[in-house]
């Protein structure tokens, strides 16, 4: 028997593609589509699970974190997100002043926690300035922790309003504080989508662009596609070919996260939440696809603690961290909640036969397990 063969694979169209797998090569457009759409669920999750287990074994990892929101008032109002308030409305919104910012983070913040992951709305009053003090205050107050702060679309949105270049607002803000990008707002980056979706933010191209511009500085970023609205399964696969495309050139990204859109509260509110079977389909062909990408991160807040789970059997090995003071999935009704203990994302992943590894933002381990075992957590996710 081959060990093709030995994959037990339900669709003729995926051997060849294991062939691929197996061999270590680059799997290219077509093959994307296949693994996207392929009824055989199992048969891609085996596939993405020897790409999983060749680079990283068991081992799944976490981190504690904490999110910081400095604004939810945003002039983009873009249709997918139910996070934002218009400018216009801006009195029913919050904006942080750098005191308050910093007064929240404390709220939450001791030295257990490693990282904090601040991306707000695209609002006009808040420029580089604003950010360059927020991050000077958070580095004095919390000295050890790692600032993974705004996407590709408020670094532009800050540069214009600036009226800076984005390589100078990029290296003021790394002079200040800035240690990595989160990888939000990426979407989907074909212009038939964005137009349906999100049609005044900041385009695909441009996006990566950016994303070349931070790498450049010598700031890693992640990376993300917005999947389950009014995409095709080819848009997804396109997206994922061009963020391949960018990490060939710079290396700067160190993890894909792929996000399952929340309707609820959006004015796509029309469209159905995603399934679990796409959820993992979607994570399965992002680790199949991006060769080159090092970690795929099953975000439990949107996928949930269970789907999340299972997800480490179809590529994943990541699961975000304990997320406290989460604020977009939740109102675009994520039920996951928000502030997992560190005992239940252990217990998550020791339960799914897997070896926790408590990391840093650059996925640096750090110190030990808490030594959870499924019989002492098993019930229950305590919110923190
Ligand atoms: O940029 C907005 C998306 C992103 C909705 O880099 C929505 O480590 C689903 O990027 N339904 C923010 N998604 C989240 C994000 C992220 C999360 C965790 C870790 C990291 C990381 C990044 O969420 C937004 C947008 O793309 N989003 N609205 C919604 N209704």
């Amino acid at each position: 028997m081959s060990i093709v063969s030995d994959l037990r694979l339900l669709d003729p169209h995926l051997a060849p593609i294991a062939e691929k797998v197996l061999a270590g090569d680059r799997l290219d457009r077509a093959d994307g589509i296949v693994v996207a759409t392929s009824d055989d669920l199992l048969g891609v999750g085996r596939l993405a699970n020897i790409v999983r287990e060749r680079l990283h074994g068991d081992r799944t990892y976490y981190n504690i974190n904490r999110h910081l929101n400095p604004t939810n008032v945003c002039v983009a109002s873009c249709k997918l997100c139910a996070y934002y308030v218009p400018w216009r409305d801006r009195e029913r919104g919050w904006t942080y002043s750098v005191e308050q910012a910093v007064e929240v983070a404390a709220r939450d913040v001791d030295e257990s926690v490693s990282e904090l992951h601040i991306v707000g709305g695209l609002h006009p009053q808040l420029r580089a300035d604003y950010y360059e003090e927020l991050f000077r205050e958070l580095k004095r107050r919390f000295p050890w922790i790692h600032l993974k702060a705004l996407t590709m679309i408020e670094l532009d949105f800050i540069a214009t309003a600036s009226r800076m270049e984005l390589t100078e607002l990029i290296s003021r803000l790394k002079e200040a504080g800035l240690d990595s990008c989160p990888g939000g707002g990426a979407e989907i980056f074909a212009e038939r989508v964005r137009n349906q979706i999100c049609d005044h933010k900041t385009d695909g191209n441009r996006w990566l662009d950016i994303a070349r511009e931070v790498h450049r500085a010598g700031i890693r970023s992640n990376c993300t596609m917005l999947y389950g609205h009014v995409e095709r399964a080819e848009e997804r696969i396109d997206h994922l070919l061009s963020l391949r495309e960018l990490q060939d050139e710079t290396g700067g990204f160190q993890c894909m996260i792929p996000l399952a859109f929340h309707p609820e509260n959006t004015e796509l509110d029309h469209l159905p939440p995603t399934g679990g079977r796409l959820d993992v389909q979607t994570i399965a062909t992002s680790r199949l696809m991006l060769d080159n990408v090092p970690h795929i991160k099953a975000y439990w807040i949107m996928l949930g603690e269970k789907i999340a789970q299972v997800a480490l059997d179809f590529g994943a090995n990541d699961l975000d961290g304990t997320v406290v003071d989460e604020r977009i999935t939740s109102a675009a009704g994520g039920t996951a909640g928000t502030g997992l203990e560190r005992q239940r994302l252990e217990y998550l992943i020791r339960e799914a036969g897997r070896t926790p590894v408590l990391r840093d933002t650059l996925y640096r381990p750090l110190g030990s397990s808490s030594a959870a075992s499924p019989s002492s957590v098993g019930a229950g996710a305590s919110a923190s």
